[in-house]
């Protein structure tokens, strides 16, 4: 974040101001801890904070301190559009494109408020005023780690601020594994447990949390898996009907996508899951080493992310889509193979 954005935020929060956090649609654990310990640290700051989720998020980070206050703007409709009106300032975190947050875009895009951006993705759209956006941070977590730092208030980090980032940063980061896990990050890490993150408390409820049909539905994905030797490549699919069939919950398949990594020599790994209601398949796209799914998605799959993670979507059935995707890997065959 650079000097002049920082003091212009300094100003800003020098007087108390009515606040709107927002985390992208489909909020992960960085996104809901980003925006909870940022809003525990304006709150303690006597400013009015309220996060507005564009919609729900999964059953194991419904514990993180402060997950009661989240508004949820599909079914806290009318409360949540009174605060984004009312919102002198308004945060987006671990997002940089306003298409991110489904049928909330509008409203954001219409609000009187002072944005500021806080994201590690690459490419950012430019419509907030303040902007720290760094695609070599670990989790937007540490940004706000970092954020809290720049206003010169670390000490002012408490018990509860310290486990929302802490986990944050845990899960984007596949539990400090991911190539993105810097010794920074480690600090981080070791400050906030130092201010009471209860490191080993989060991973077990994070990671402890499986449905016996949850793990059954892995075992399935796990069956329908394509192992592509030639490229390195392994793919997944789930069709709605074994959604259906293993009483599928939002966030249940979080995660899956990794297994095709853990193979020996894979470089590349897909799931496609298939989503009836929208009409679509929801891809998402892993990789080891220097291949870009960032890249890749963008091209092919209307997507993005990061050079290792990345999402993308498809309006063709699972047999069409996989089909196209397989064509595709001919193309990569160096790049997999080196
Ligand atoms: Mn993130």
């Amino acid at each position: 974040m650079n000097l002049k954005d920082i003091n212009t935020l300094k100003t800003l929060l020098s007087t108390p101001q009515k606040i709107v956090i927002v985390p992208h649609k489909n909020p992960d654990g960085d996104a809901i801890g980003s925006t909870l310990g940022l809003c525990h640290y304006l709150q303690n700051e006597g400013h009015k904070a309220t996060i507005v989720s564009p919609n729900d998020y999964p059953k194991f980070l419904k514990w993180i301190p402060g997950n009661d206050s989240i508004l949820n703007f599909e079914k806290e409709n009318y409360q949540s559009k009174d605060r984004i009106n009312e919102a002198s300032v308004i945060f987006t975190l671990d997002f940089n494109h306003l298409g991110r947050i489904g049928q909330m875009q509008p409203f954001l895009e219409e609000a009187n408020a002072t944005f500021v951006m806080v994201d590690h993705h690459q490419e950012p759209a430019d419509y907030a005023s303040i902007m720290y956006s760094d695609v070599s941070m670990s989790s937007t977590c540490e940004m706000v780690y970092n954020l809290i730092e720049f206003l010169g208030d670390v000490s002012k980090i408490d018990t509860k601020i310290a486990n929302c980032l802490y986990t944050g940063i845990m899960t984007d980061t596949g539990s400090f594994r991911f190539a993105s896990t810097t010794s920074r990050t480690h600090e981080v890490v070791a400050d906030l447990i130092k201010k009471g993150a209860k490191n080993a408390e989060i991973h077990h409820k994070i990671y402890n949390a499986n449905t016996p049909s949850r793990l059954h539905l892995l075992g399935c994905a796990l069956k329908n898996m394509v192992i592509l030797r030639e490229f390195n490549t392994v793919y997944i699919t789930l069709s709605q009907e074994e959604l259906d069939t293993y009483n599928y919950q939002k966030g249940d398949t979080e995660g899956f996508v990794n297994y095709g990594l853990t193979l020996e020599g894979i470089k590349f790994a897909v799931i496609f899951i298939e989503n009836k209601e929208e009409g679509i398949l929801k891809i998402s796209l892993r990789s080891i080493g220097d291949f870009s799914v960032n890249e890749f998605s963008r091209k092919h799959f209307s997507g993005g992310g990061h050079t290792n993670a990345a999402g993308g979507k498809s309006d063709d059935s699972i047999e069409a889509t996989t089909r196209y995707f397989v064509s595709l890997l001919e193309n990569y065959k160096e790049e997999l193979t080196a």
